[in-house]
């Protein structure tokens, strides 16, 4: 475990020096997250900006194509004070140096535009071909997250973290890796220790349990009443959604299940599907299992145990949307060996909702459980 820290250490020293290279004499700087951007995105563009000013007199404008959704996400920029841009009002022409944190140049969650080559790329997820034309890249598979690699950085370069940015890695990581639930590496938990000091634990706590409007809920009962369920897989279709990140958060309170290893969660944003996927079962990867589901129609991929994907609608119709994410649940299945006949709702549906006394709500046999 120790030699594995040492060699991360040297190989981010070495390429730490390559990316103060390319940020020198920089003045404007334009960091690119995924369209809708999750803690370790917002910690790698936070750490990269303190490197870049590192370097000098630079401007640096964080971006998206997209928003800033989840609750705990808002409280997080809030508290780092991070403004984020659209990238429609960010022409990447406009700026002398163009960054892609915690995405790649064509991986279909980011809106830059795929024939543009980012001079900086730092990512987890599997390298794409196009990422190797940057000037800068640092893609390591293997990290949990994205932040753990920037924190490498930092530490290379000597640069003091402040707390709040100590704050944001270190959520970032806890976050990607589901504190560390899933997959994740040593050189994650040396981040997360080391980070933890410095960091601000009552802020942590605020953010991760950060206020929701109402909307919240409706959404989360509807995901929730609307699962389904056969053998190992649990999904629920969530219909158009305000919020993409709710996809995503579907996800994981399906994987909960505990009569379920694979969880998917389908919402509909802005023309597109959007798919998130979970799993326990280590036996197949679940950047894989997402690429057969989107197929040729969409892109996805991602780690072993969560994986992402969007696929572009090109109507309104939504007989054939309905038919699209008919064929996506099927292929889903299938995959993973579920039987259709064996589909049945997650929750039983209770026909009188007059009866939620608590005699009633209670089953005799979970009622024993109850202290
Ligand atoms: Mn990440």
């Amino acid at each position: 475990m120790m030699a594995e820290t040492c060699h991360a250490k040297l190989a981010s020293g070495k390429k730490c020096g390559r990316l103060m290279a390319v940020l020198k004499d920089r003045r404007t700087l334009l960091i690119v997250m995924q369209d809708f951007p999750d803690p370790d995105a917002i910690a790698a563009a936070a750490a990269l900006r303190e490197l870049a000013r590192s370097q000098g007199e630079v401007t640096t404008t964080l971006t998206c194509g997209g928003f800033v959704g989840r609750a705990e996400n808002r409280a997080l920029l809030k508290y780092l004070g991070l403004n984020i841009q659209s990238l429609e009002n960010t022409p990447p022409a406009n700026y002398d140096c163009v960054a892609l944190v915690d995405t790649q140049p064509g991986a279909g969650n980011n809106a830059l535009d795929p024939e543009i080559v980012p001079d900086i790329v730092v990512d987890h997820h599997p390298i794409r071909a196009q990422t190797r034309k940057s000037a800068f890249f640092d893609v390591r598979k293997r990290y949990g997250a994205t932040s753990t690699i920037f924190h490498e950085y930092l530490n290379c370069c000597d640069l003091e973290i402040s707390v709040p940015l100590a704050t944001a890695l270190l959520y970032g990581i806890r976050s990607d890796t589901a504190d560390f639930g899933r997959e994740a590496i040593q050189a994650d938990i040396h981040a997360f220790l080391a980070l933890y000091p410095s960091s601000n634990k009552k802020m942590i706590g605020r953010i991760a349990m950060a206020r929701v409007p109402r909307a919240y809920f409706r959404t989360i009962a509807a995901a929730l009443t609307g699962a389904r369920s056969s053998d190992n897989c649990v999904f629920s279709v969530l219909g158009a959604v305000d919020n993409p990140d709710i996809v995503s958060e579907v996800a994981d309170l399906l994987l909960r299940d505990e009569e379920s290893n694979w969880a998917l969660a389908i919402g509909m944003h802005r023309g597109e599907l959007l798919l998130s996927l979970r799993s326990s079962d280590l036996t197949m990867d679940a950047g894989k299992v997402m690429h057969h589901l989107v197929g040729k129609i969409g892109t996805g991929g991602g780690h072993v145990s969560i994986a992402g994907g969007q696929v572009p609608l090109r109507t309104e119709d939504l007989d054939t949307i309905q038919k699209l994410v008919d064929g996506i649940i099927r292929r889903f299945l299938a995959k993973l060996g579920a039987k259709k006949a064996n589909l049945h709702m997650l929750i039983e549906k209770r026909p009188d909702p007059e009866s939620m006394t608590l005699a009633a709500a209670v089953s005799p046999d979970e009622s024993a459980g109850i202290a």
